[in-house]
């Protein structure tokens, strides 16, 4: 049986990594940190075929007992603070889990067995203010917050250990990918939420920031399928996955809330200055070339299948809460330019 460790495995990426190898017949070691409440609801179904440990990032003998422990062929690095605003608040912690803690993963594994193949889990947002559109695996990196600058660090540090030991480590350049189990801060899952409590007349008005900024957004269950065919090559390499298309956060809102049945989105929908970023990232799309060509890789789910399938599980979501008298888990008030 192949074995593989997902640290991040509480995530939505690891969630569905974590499914995806279990289908393959992986025995699948899950990373997760030890918090005071328990972030275990996305892989609460399969938590019984995964074999559990603990490990943080900002500790390496954490990290390193748990790969010296479980002995994987493979690891998948999906752990980072990933909400953007978050970093502006925590820029020295964004530092030492998102960039550091790649280093930490890589020294594990160059101590134990530098056999292992590597994945890290890299971001469009490296390319932040980019200078040519759209973007593949040579275009350069401008990040605009504290967690861009980290995720560049964590990907040089990647590529520097495949040059300097040769060992198998691989960057996936993946643009913003949601679903489901996307977390409630991020817009998708933002709005689809709303769109979902207007419609069962929980919810009167949606607060957004910048509604201009332009994504390309595709399914997590796509992307997770690229992190596992970059670890199957002969050779170790980087690719940029995403579906090359965008959209701005306006058409995002007008599909969801059609998707919901509202007519007029814009009598819902208000900006809020407070919701802008220091420096924000105005126009992403990927050019996923090389990932089709060497992986054979192409997205399946649609940006329209998904935003419908995000509204649907959040109207049956908040409908089960509210006939069980259940508390409904809100988005987190953004705060960052309180401090
Ligand atoms: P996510 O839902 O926010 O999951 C992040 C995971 O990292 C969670 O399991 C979290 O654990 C864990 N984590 C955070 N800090 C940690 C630490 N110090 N030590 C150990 N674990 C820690 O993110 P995602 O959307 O699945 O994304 C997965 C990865 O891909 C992230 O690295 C993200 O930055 C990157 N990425 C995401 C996208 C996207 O659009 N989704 C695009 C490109 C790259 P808790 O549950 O304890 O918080
Ligand atoms: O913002 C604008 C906001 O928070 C998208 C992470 O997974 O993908 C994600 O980062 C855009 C930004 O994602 C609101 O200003 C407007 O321009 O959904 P987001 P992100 O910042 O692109 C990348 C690839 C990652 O690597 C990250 O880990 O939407 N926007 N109004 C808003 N954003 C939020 N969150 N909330 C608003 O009210």
């Amino acid at each position: 049986m192949p074995r593989a460790l997902i640290i991040g495995v509480t995530g939505q990426d690891g969630s569905y990594l974590s499914e995806f190898l279990l289908d393959k017949g992986y025995e699948v070691g899950a990373v997760s940190r030890k918090t005071s409440s328990d972030s275990s609801w996305r892989i609460g179904h399969i938590l019984d075929r995964l074999q559990m440990f603990s490990a943080d990032l900002v500790d390496q003998s954490s990290i390193t007992k748990v790969i010296e422990a479980f002995k994987p062929q493979e690891v998948y690095n999906l752990a980072a603070m990933s909400f953007v605003p978050h970093s502006w608040e925590a820029p020295v912690l964004a530092g030492e889990a998102t960039a550091l803690g790649v280093t930490r993963v890589l020294e594990a594994i160059r101590h134990s067995d530098p056999a292992i193949r590597f994945y890290q889990a890299s971001t469009s947002e490296m390319f932040g203010k980019v200078s040519q559109s759209p973007q593949n695996e040579d275009t350069i990196f401008h990040p605009r917050s504290p967690y861009a600058v980290a995720k560049v660090y964590g990907h040089h540090i990647t590529v520097n250990y495949r040059e300097s030991y040769g060992m198998f480590t691989c960057s996936g350049i993946l643009f913003n990918h949601e679903s489901p189990r996307r977390g409630l801060d991020f817009v998708s899952r933002k709005i689809t939420r709303a769109a979902a409590a207007i419609k069962l007349g929980l919810q009167d008005k949606l607060k957004l920031g910048n509604l201009e900024a332009r994504r390309d957004w595709g399914d997590a269950r796509d992307y997770v399928r690229a992190m596992w065919l970059m670890l199957q090559r002969d050779e170790p390499d980087d690719y940029v996955v995403g579906t090359g298309q965008a959209r701005s956060v306006r058409d995002l809102v007008e599909f969801a809330f059609a998707a919901a049945e509202l007519e007029d989105w814009q009598q819902y929908v208000e900006t809020d200055p407070k919701l802008l970023r220091p420096a924000d990232v105005e126009y992403l799309v990927a050019d996923a070339g090389k990932a089709a060509r060497v992986l054979g890789w192409r997205p399946e789910i649609s940006f329209e299948q998904m935003i419908s399938d995000m509204v649907t599980h959040d109207i049956q979501e908040l409908t089960r809460a509210r006939q069980q008298g259940q508390a409904v888990c809100e988005p987190r008030p953004e705060r960052w330019k309180d401090v």
